[in-house]
């Protein structure tokens, strides 16, 4: 897949472009903390479907709730949002997953297809449209652009477990891999734990979304733009740290800090040095945004679609 399709300077400059972002893993690694995280940092436009209220995680985050159990995400939900980002108009749609369960395998497989038949129902969606005999032109591409994977950070690497998951997730969509509460981490564990789960990857033969490299094009890319797709490579698995919900602000400037507050020092989310969000957000909302989506329509699509018409024709 050509870099090139991912040029800022190749997009049209005011059409709205659709993007479906979702987060799995297993239970309480923070994946509802992270969508409340970055929908704390968007510029909304407005909530596209006025009549759907935003769900009420987005306000309520889990340390608010005191029974841990009132706070963990019971079922699938997805909301959507019109937001500007880099002066570019996207609506964006976010869906959060209940957390995969570690002691029951069964119930761990029935997780997994569920959220795969999610991923399957997006695409259904589209193949309906188009047999249709008169396409409707403003049919919405509700196909999950981007999954995000929440790797557990207490393991020496990918588990048995989430490598079967991540099997199954990657013929479907593009996943991308993140390191979730990576503030209990010390730097060298960070690198190490990256290490373990890059070999992991390797020695597994996931295929997880590869950041693509290509010299011939670098040469015309901006070159912040080569910078940042290059720095996204080394990036990941990315580091994710979610804010606590108390208001924390700089000691120094008296701003309000997105973070965690500690006995040794404050985390800022949103500083680069600290975690990897802001990258992630960046590669997500703008640098690699079209990308997923050709990636999606050109490989997971077709491959769905043409598995479904042999289907129908046995
Ligand atoms: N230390 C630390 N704690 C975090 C971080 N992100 C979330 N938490 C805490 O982890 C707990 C679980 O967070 P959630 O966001 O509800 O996790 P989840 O993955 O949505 O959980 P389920 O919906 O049950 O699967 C909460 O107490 C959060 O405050 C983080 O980056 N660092
Ligand atoms: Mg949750």
């Amino acid at each position: 897949m050509s870099s090139k399709m991912s040029s800022r300077s190749r997009r049209r400059k005011h059409a709205i472009s659709q993007l479906n972002v979702m987060v799995v893993g297993f239970r309480s690694l923070g994946k509802t903390s992270f969508i409340r995280m970055l929908f704390e940092t968007l510029s909304i436009r407005k909530n596209s479907k006025e009549e759907a209220p935003l769900p009420a995680s987005l306000f309520q985050s889990a340390e608010s709730v005191r029974d841990a159990e009132e706070a963990r995400t019971k079922e699938l939900y997805s909301f959507t949002l019109d937001i500007d980002e880099e002066g570019e108009k996207i609506s964006l749609t976010l869906v959060d997953t209940p957390g995969f369960v570690k002691d029951n395998e069964l119930r761990l497989d029935v997780q997994v297809t569920e959220a795969l038949r999610y991923i399957e129902a997006q695409f259904d969606h589209t193949l309906a449209e188009e047999t249709k005999v008169k396409r409707n032109p403003k049919a919405q591409d509700s196909q999950i652009h981007a999954c995000l994977y929440f790797i557990d950070n207490a393991n020496n690497g990918l588990s048995e477990k989430d490598i079967r998951i991540l099997k199954r997730l990657t013929v479907r969509v593009n996943v991308i891999p993140v390191i979730a509460k990576a503030d209990l981490l010390t730097n060298s564990q960070l690198a190490n734990l990256k290490e373990a789960i890059k070999k992991d990857l390797k020695m597994h033969e996931i295929p997880v979304f590869a950041f693509p490299v290509d010299d011939d094009e670098e040469e015309e890319m901006e070159p912040e733009l080569a910078a940042e797709i290059a720095n996204a490579q080394s990036q990941v698995p990315f580091s994710i740290i979610a804010p606590e919900d108390a208001t924390i602000t700089d000691p120094e400037t008296g701003d309000r800090i997105r973070g965690r507050q500690y006995a040794w020092g404050i985390i800022d989310c949103l500083n680069p040095k600290h975690c990897d969000f802001n990258v992630l957000r960046n590669v997500l909302l703008s640098s690699h945004r079209k990308l997923f989506k050709d990636i999606t329509t050109e490989v997971f699509y077709e491959q769905y679609r043409t598995e479904r018409l042999m289907a129908r024709k046995v």
